[in-house]
């Protein structure tokens, strides 16, 4: 299967609540109290339903957006630019398709980039997310991917309250052929991240990906934990972490946005995974984020398999959400 066509099956409960969305939007006449409903007039006469863009139309078309996780603010605004040389026009389902895919596709523009790979070794970069985001799934098949490029990874267990958080990275580890260091259980994560960017410094890593705890009890915790660890990677690079990614679960729909306004005040978050985008029919929050912060958004995981991973396209991504065929 294409890339295309894997991204469109895993996306498949997003697009269809909104490409459902659209078809009954396009096929629902509106209400005029005199002659036949024009919706069925068209398409007896032109094959094809279509529907005037007005401004009930347009209403329907921005509440379908909101409950497709796109945010109030990103939903008006697509609603805008999509009226804008439409407005009194018939339209189809196939040109409004289209014209969303366009209107997404250039919101997600801006913050598709993979990972930036930098000459500096070991390039370090530090995971960070709430419980459950999918940090630990995500490292394992970034490693696996980085590793089929030919790079030297290591991985660091940083998540080391856990016994069971070092046993899923050393599983995953196996998986990807990638060492995992770990620390006896309850070891200060920074001092566990010292040693593993000494060690992989030594080795001559090109990268290495330091797995976090996502469960603490309070959000001053996890601060000061993060903190600690950014502070003790310095004394052994004053740039270290090269990289902050947040991972971001799709399942939590608008709650995502919430996350990346406190993950950005307690860490210098440089960049977004987002995960579990075929679980859910949330997928459009991704194109509140990309909208809202501007963040660079560098994959999305649409799976639990170590090949789940997705480089984040912003056109494959758009047409796939709205249900449209390859471009
Ligand atoms: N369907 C699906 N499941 C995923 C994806 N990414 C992660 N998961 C699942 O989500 C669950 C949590 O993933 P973890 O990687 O353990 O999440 P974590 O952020 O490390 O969690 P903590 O260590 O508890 O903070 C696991 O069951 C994963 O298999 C994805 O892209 N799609
Ligand atoms: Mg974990």
């Amino acid at each position: 299967m294409s890339f295309f066509g894997k991204l469109k099956d895993r996306l498949f409960k997003s697009s269809t609540r909104l490409s459902g969305g659209l078809d009954e939007i396009v096929a629902e006449a509106p209400q005029t109290p005199e002659g036949p409903k024009p919706g069925l007039i068209s398409r007896l006469t032109e094959g094809e339903p279509k529907r005037l863009v007005d401004d009930a139309m347009l209403e329907s078309l921005e509440d379908l957006l909101i409950q497709s996780d796109m945010g109030v603010d990103t939903a008006a605004r697509v609603t805008a630019n999509i009226a804008e040389g439409r407005f009194g026009r018939r339209i189809g389902a196939a040109e409004l398709r289209g014209a969303l895919a366009a209107e997404v596709a250039r919101i997600l523009n801006p913050v598709a980039r993979p990972l930036p790979l930098y000459p500096q070794k070991p390039q370090v970069v530090l995971v960070v997310g709430v419980n459950g985001s999918g940090k630990t799934t995500t490292i394992g098949k970034l490693a696996s991917q980085f590793r089929a490029a030919g790079k030297k990874v290591v991985i660091a267990a940083g998540d080391t309250f856990r016994a069971a958080a070092v046993e899923q990275l050393q599983v995953w580890g196996q998986r990807a052929g990638v060492p995992v260091l770990t620390a006896a259980q309850g070891t200060d994560p920074a001092s566990l991240a010292f040693d593993a960017l000494t060690k992989a410094q030594a080795d001559g890593a090109d990268l290495l990906l330091i797995d976090t705890a996502g469960r603490l009890q309070n959000r001053a915790d996890l601060m000061e934990e993060l903190a600690k660890i950014v502070r003790v990677l310095r004394k052994v690079d004053p740039n270290a972490p090269h990289n902050t990614l947040l991972v971001l679960d799709a399942t939590t729909g608008q709650n995502a946005l919430n996350q990346v306004e406190i993950f950005r005040k307690i860490a210098d978050v440089t960049g977004l995974v987002m995960t579990k985008l075929d679980g859910t029919a949330r997928g459009g929050v991704l194109v509140a984020l990309a909208d809202r912060f501007g963040l660079p958004i560098h994959a999305i995981g649409v799976g639990e398999q170590i090949d789940d991973l997705a480089p984040f396209d912003p056109e494959d991504f758009a047409r796939a959400l709205v249900g449209a065929g390859t471009p």
